[in-house]
């Protein structure tokens, strides 16, 4: 801060030694100037673009407004004599200066595991769209520092996220689609961390209103402690801007900011030697061999046991065997339950009560969610196997000894449901460890047994070893 009033008054005295011009003429000069000014150093190509700008957007006043925001001066977005020192701050060296800057006393959070809750949404964005670009924005900071941040459904979290409008119980009311979109306080307790996002914006994951994912992004940036930066172009830096948001990276300026706080990511522990309980279990020939859960994915068939996955292909041999952790490194192992909706390239994982949705190695950003959301009961506490068919797209969840039928289309459970296994799937028996629908058959695995059932008349039309997928002698 320092460096930048001694240049600005290394410009003011520059400013004094303009030529003397009447009065009306020198408005008029400063007015061009200032203009050409802004056009050069603030005009971002979206703001010129009608279908982009921000709502009520007046762009010169707006980015002046901003500049003297930003500069710490008195914000009129008049075009005043201060305003225009800065302005003519470049020639004497301005972008030497840029850098981010850290809040007074640069508080920062102590612990690495930050929880974060949504307290609620914003009717101007689908719920998921939300959770998705808030865990993106999460992303861009926990990628490059030790942080990690977990989001959680209830209680007290470091870092409260809502949306609000007007006068919400801070000190800072929203002034509604002419004000700030949003602030965040810097770490500490309390309100301290917490982001508030105003309602009165038009929220949406494109460019077509303010973009959250980019505006979450920022606001986070001053959850953990940054203030803003001058360097043109980075997050920090105090003007909205519309950037590509699919392929984001975080500008090297931000990242330098970041870890001046909290140190470069520590490199991931390699994952643990398997236990002996496990590789005594991973021979697939094994004829003892049982598994948690088995799906199909892309045209292979994936069998889980623990940690671990066999990959099968169709036509093929030979078997791969890979660390669950190898493909999805977030994610937890020991799955229960998995099925693959092949139309929409996506495989559902389950866990416990908890389920994820992957499309190759790629995790669906706002997983875990509840089984509940599903429509299950509460009592319901875990699933053992479930399975599509594509021809009437429904699933079918095993719980225990009786089973669920969920419309996939209407996103919903079937009425009458759950009934038991044993009434409509005669000859499986009464549990299910895995389900598999392939080459037009629903394949049932319990204990070392499997059944191949047929889809419509649901009766079994043979009985086999479960490991009879792999090539075994
Ligand atoms: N809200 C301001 C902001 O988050 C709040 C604020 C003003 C502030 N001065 C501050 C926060 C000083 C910390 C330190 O910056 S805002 C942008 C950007 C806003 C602005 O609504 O003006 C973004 C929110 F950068 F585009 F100007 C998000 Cl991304
Ligand atoms: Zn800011």
């Amino acid at each position: 801060m320092k460096i930048l009033s001694f240049l600005i008054l290394l410009c003011v005295a520059f400013s004094y030694a303009l030529p003397v011009v009447p009065e009306t003429e020198k408005k008029k000069e400063d007015m061009q100037f200032a203009e050409k000014y802004l056009e050069n150093y603030y005009n971002h190509a979206t703001e010129a673009d009608p279908m982009f700008r921000m709502k009520n957007s007046k762009p010169v006043i707006d980015k002046l407004k901003k500049m003297q925001e930003f500069f710490g001066l008195k914000v009129t977005g008049e075009l005043d004599s201060s305003i225009l020192e800065v302005m003519k701050q470049p020639r004497c060296g301005m972008p030497d200066v840029g850098q981010f800057t850290t809040f007074p006393l640069s508080p920062k959070w102590t612990k690495r595991d930050l929880k974060y809750r949504i307290l609620n949404y914003t009717p101007d964005m689908a719920p998921y769209d939300v959770d998705e670009a808030i865990e993106k924005a999460w992303k861009v900071w926990s990628s490059v520092t030790p942080l990690k941040f977990t989001r959680v459904y209830e209680g007290d979290a470091d870092i409260m996220i809502s949306f609000v409008s007007g006068s919400h119980g801070d000190f800072f009311p929203f002034l509604g689609a002419d004000g700030d979109l949003a602030h965040a306080y810097p770490p500490g307790e309390g309100i301290g961390g917490d982001a508030h996002f105003d309602e009165d914006e038009y929220w949406t994951k494109d460019l077509k209103g303010i973009n959250l994912f980019l505006v979450a992004a920022h606001e986070f940036g001053h959850s953990l402690g940054l203030s803003h930066s001058n360097v043109l172009g980075s997050l920090m830096y105090p003007v909205y801007k519309h950037t590509d948001t699919r392929n984001y990276r975080l500008p090297q300026d931000d990242v330098n900011g970041i870890q001046s706080l909290y140190g470069p990511p520590t490199s991931t522990e390699p994952a643990a030697p398997p236990s002996p309980t496990e590789t005594s279990t991973t021979d697939r020939c094994d004829p003892h061999l049982t598994f948690d859960a088995i799906t199909t994915l892309r045209g292979e068939i994936l069998f889980f046991k623990d940690r671990y996955i066999w990959r099968k292909r169709s036509y093929f041999p030979d078997v791969e065997h890979d660390l669950i952790s190898s493909f999805w490194p977030t994610l937890p192992t020991g799955f229960h339950a998995a099925y693959e909706i092949d139309k929409k390239d996506q495989v559902f994982l389950f866990k416990d009560n908890q389920y994820w949705v992957v499309s190759g190695s790629y995790v669906h950003p706002g997983f875990p969610r509840n089984i509940h959301n599903l429509g299950f009961p509460t009592r319901v506490k875990k699933i053992d196997a479930a399975v599509y068919d594509q021809n009437i797209k429904k699933t079918y969840f095993f719980v225990g000894d009786k089973y669920w039928s969920y419309n996939e289309v209407t996103e919903s459970m079937d009425k009458g449901y759950p009934r038991h296994i044993s009434a409509d799937f005669p000859g499986i028996g009464h549990k299910v460890d895995a389900a598999l629908h392939e080459n037009g058959h629903f394949y049932f695995f319990r204990g070392s047994k499997q059944y191949e059932v047929d889809t419509k008349s649901k009766k079994v039309i043979r009985e086999m070893n479960s490991n009879s997928w792999f090539d075994c002698k």
